[in-house]
């Protein structure tokens, strides 16, 4: 059961209650989730730690603690591609059945000649377990564990007859181990059995000399692929007093002061097309690096290079009420019915914290799981589902301050590029390059699962919107340069792809389909031409190579080649039920509530639809979002509370943010005691899906202006800050501060100068002496110049609304590079 709280009825205790607590010192609640309780057998109550490249589960188990554990690159399978030749030849006759209104005909071909008959995505995999048995631990306590998010070190900590015994673990960022640190307040008190345990299947584990231990192996054969990933790890015990002994396979430590265990892990993975790599070789040399440097000084090393990133945002909502001082699985329990707003704090750096652990330059993207899974078989593989999750794992990534971390997704849509170059050539007889809905560690292009979900074509267009938004924040030429390629790639694709409408005469995608969602009037299959969603990402696609082409001064001709083949794409369209339509007839029920409601792309992430430059869309996107409901699957949910941020709607994406705050239970959506999102099963895209959406309330930059607090939901007017957002167009929001709703202060620091248009919800005044004029026509920033979209078509049954929105101030401000400016309440 999930609650949903009437705001207007329970508002005004909570107001009263924030703006008590508004003085308070306690404003500053360390960032930690702790717990009074181990994890037992639910690996979802294990905190996770991570470098990017290893990532750990810690149990905080007392008698045989488990420290479960991941590397970036351990998948089944090997470099394979899984493109179906046969489609080129049917394309005719699918593409024909589809205009004639036989969509499951062409579904059933397509599941013959388009969706492959081979690999459907390999498997992102465990290495196994590091695990410490304890004998005789099983009466303890003061028990307590926490994962302190501003140190990335997991601690946990308990006592036996007077002796506090101490465990910390930390995914060194420098040093690329895992490091754990075992100490007792009484000296020679610990001993305890290390082993290695498997996850898998052809695993070997074992006790070396030298007080190490290893496991190692190959990884299995998925879908006729052959397992030929090697992984090795190995643990090496350093004590400061007692004895370790060795057995086959474990060491047992004796009475020990202290005991440090570094943990290295490689394979030999080189790149989707070379597993050449020598992972023994791998795992001693960053081991023998690591373990010459004693735990304070890894500790220190590894803070401090978290830090670098982490701290960049700081966020206060004020601490909150008694809630605060639970532990953070009975805060969960209690969020949606209490006003706990260092909590939101917590989970909105979470989810920064989670991406820093779990993506980092040079290694793989987050997976649906970002870089932990324990299960052999893992929901979805634990891949990349493209159709919007792997998306959503980025959407913090810029905004956030964390763009170095968007790092591997760009690198993985730049191998994408490469071997999806074939598959659109070889699929579907066009120049630049393609992928279905879902990609793996291989790279794979080809549509997986049945027609019904994977003959989306448009995975490689929305992927290569993250090169573009990556400049768009930056405003770096030369990076832009380095991807003009591959972004013009996904608009070749589109521009030989494209065909015409028999009955619109718009060019459209055939065969094309909504994310996973099929209009009853199509007999069941969600085949059809020429989808609202894929018009938005081709518009996207289309002008983003446009406008990389003249900032680059280059490819004119073809960049009016694009304008020409723009200009005939279908118009978004205004359903009777005004509605945004989701297909290019007007087939929405209105009663659908599916989780996917990709026709909003185009309200968010893009920024096609918008209150004030296009308020009959935006009425109909509202309508859609009211008309799809809230509760869904996490992701879902975490998508919600950005469109509502764009609605402008505070109050409703907090509505969001608490259906997401609930433990999750028998229904859909919800989250683990480790604060996971739940699908459920286990998908990290909603704990970055929300991050995303709690940032868009409270700054846009996009539709040609910076919004501040644009969306603020009522429990969060009293009083609030944050630190370090990033906005497009080379901005970067210092600090803001707000009370009572108004913006009291902002500081911006400009990087590539240019015109500041500034939407705040007070008048405000410059404190640094610049001209403030009253903001008029277009924005002559080019970073938030925005694409003219064609009028919408209205069917004639709907109503549509005018929207309903709050005054708002706007200002031109013109900014110098590497200049601050500062404005205040006026
Ligand atoms: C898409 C979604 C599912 C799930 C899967 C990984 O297929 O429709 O809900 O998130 O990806």
């Amino acid at each position: 059961m999930k609650h949903s709280m009437n705001i207007g009825k329970r508002i005004l205790p909570y107001l009263l209650l924030v703006a008590s607590l508004s003085a308070s010192a306690q404003d500053n609640l360390p960032l930690k989730l702790w717990f009074n309780k181990p994890s037992g057998k639910t690996w979802e109550n294990a905190l996770p730690i991570g470098n990017g490249r290893l990532g750990a589960a810690v149990y905080g188990n007392v008698e045989t603690e488990i420290i479960q554990l991941n590397e970036h690159t351990v998948w089944s399978g090997s470099p394979n591609r899984n493109d179906n030749l046969l489609a080129f030849d049917s394309l005719g006759e699918i593409r024909k059945l589809i205009f004639e209104g036989k969509q499951k005909d062409a579904e059933q071909l397509a599941n013959k000649v388009i969706v492959s008959k081979k690999s459907h995505g390999q498997m992102f995999l465990p290495v196994g377990d590091l695990r410490l048995k304890f004998e005789g631990h099983d009466s303890y306590e003061k028990y307590y564990r926490e994962l302190d998010i501003e140190k990335a070190i997991a601690k946990t900590s308990y006592s036996i007859g007077g002796i506090t015994y101490t465990r910390e673990v930390l995914a060194s960022l420098p040093d690329r181990v895992i490091v754990l640190n075992l100490t007792a307040s009484k000296p020679a008190s610990l001993s305890f059995q290390a082993f290695f345990a498997a996850a898998m299947p052809n695993t070997t584990v074992k006790a070396l000399p030298g007080n190490q231990l290893s496991i190692s192996g190959v990884t299995v054969d998925h879908e006729s692929v052959k397992g030929m990933l090697k992984y090795k790890g190995i643990a090496q015990l350093k004590t400061k007093g007692g004895t370790v002994l060795s057995t086959d396979n474990s060491l047992l430590v004796k009475n020990a002061d202290e005991v440090t265990i570094y943990i290295s892990i490689a394979s030999n993975f080189n790149n989707y097309n070379d597993v050449n790599g020598n992972e023994n070789e791998r795992a001693a040399s960053w081991l023998n690096k690591a373990v010459v440097k004693p735990w304070y000084a890894i500790a220190k090393e590894h803070t401090k290079a978290f830090q670098q990133y982490f701290n960049r945002v700081k966020f206060n909502l004020g601490a909150g009420g008694e809630a605060a001082k639970l532990p953070t699985d009975e805060r969960l329990k209690q969020f949606a019915n209490t006003n706990d707003p260092n909590f939101v704090t917590l989970y909105y750096q979470f989810g920064r914290y989670l991406l820093i652990s779990c993506s980092q330059p040079g290694g793989q993207p987050a997976t649906l799981q970002g870089i932990w899974n324990n299960k052999v078989h893992p929901p979805w593989d634990s891949k990349y589902t493209i159709n919007i999750n792997t998306e959503m794992n980025y959407w913090p990534a810029e905004k956030t301050n964390l763009a170095e971390l968007h790092e591997p997704l760009i690198s993985m849509v730049k191998e994408l590029s490469v071997t999806g170059r074939q598959t659109a050539h070889d699929m579907y007889g066009a120049r630049g390059w393609m992928a279905h809905h879902n990609t793996d560690l291989w790279r794979i292009n080809g549509s997986v699962d049945g027609a019904f979900w994977g003959a989306w074509p448009n995975g490689g267009g929305w992927l290569s919107q993250h090169l573009w938004e990556h400049y768009l924040y930056s405003g770096d030429k030369k990076y832009l340069a380095s991807v003009y390629d591959v972004l013009k790639g996904a608009a070749l694709f589109y521009a030989d792809y494209l065909v015409k409408h028999p009955k619109y005469g718009w060019l459209v995608i055939n065969p094309d389909e909504s994310p996973e969602n099929a209009p009853r009037a199509h007999q069941g299959s969600s085949l059809d031409a020429g989808v609202t969603m894929t018009n938005q990402i081709i518009f996207d696609v289309f002008s983003s190579v446009i406008r990389a082409s003249s900032v680059l001064g280059k490819d004119a001709a073809f960049a009016d080649t694009l304008k020409h083949l723009r200009s005939q794409l279908p118009p978004m369209q205004i359903g009777q039920s005004g509605q945004l339509q989701e297909w290019l007839d007007d087939v929405d029920n209105p009663r659908d509530n599916h989780r996917h409601i990709s026709h909003l792309y185009g309200l968010f992430p893009s920024s096609q639809i918008s209150p004030y430059r296009t308020p009959e869309l935006y009425s109909a996107a509202k309508n859609t979002l009211i008309q799809r409901g809230d509760i869904s699957t996490g992701w879902s949910m975490g998508w919600k509370v950005n469109w509502w941020a764009k609605m402008l709607d505070g109050n409703h994406a907090y509505k969001l943010i608490q259906n997401q705050l609930t433990p999750v239970g028998t229904g859909e959506g919800g989250t683990y005691n480790n604060l996971f999102d739940a699908h459920p099963p286990f998908q990290i895209d909603g704990n970055f899906g929300c991050t995303s959406g709690i940032t868009e309330m409270l700054m846009q930059s996009d539709d040609g202006v910076m919004a501040l607090l644009p969306a603020l939901p009522d429990l969060w007017l009293a009083k609030g800050s944050i630190t370090g957002l990033r906005a497009r167009g080379g901005f970067e929001l210092i600090s803001m501060e707000w009370r009572d709703g108004k913006l009291v202060k902002a500081v911006i620091k400009s990087t590539l100068g240019g015109n500041l248009r500034l939407r705040v919800p007070n008048e405000v005044k410059s404190a640094s002496g610049v001209t403030m004029k009253k903001a008029n026509g277009k924005n002559t920033n080019l970073f938030y110049q925005t694409e003219e979209i064609a009028a919408p078509k209205i069917s004639e049954k709907a109503t549509v609304s005018k929207p309903d929105l709050k005054p708002v101030w706007s200002y031109d401000i013109t900014t110098q590079p590497g200049k601050l400016y500062v404005f205040r309440e006026l």
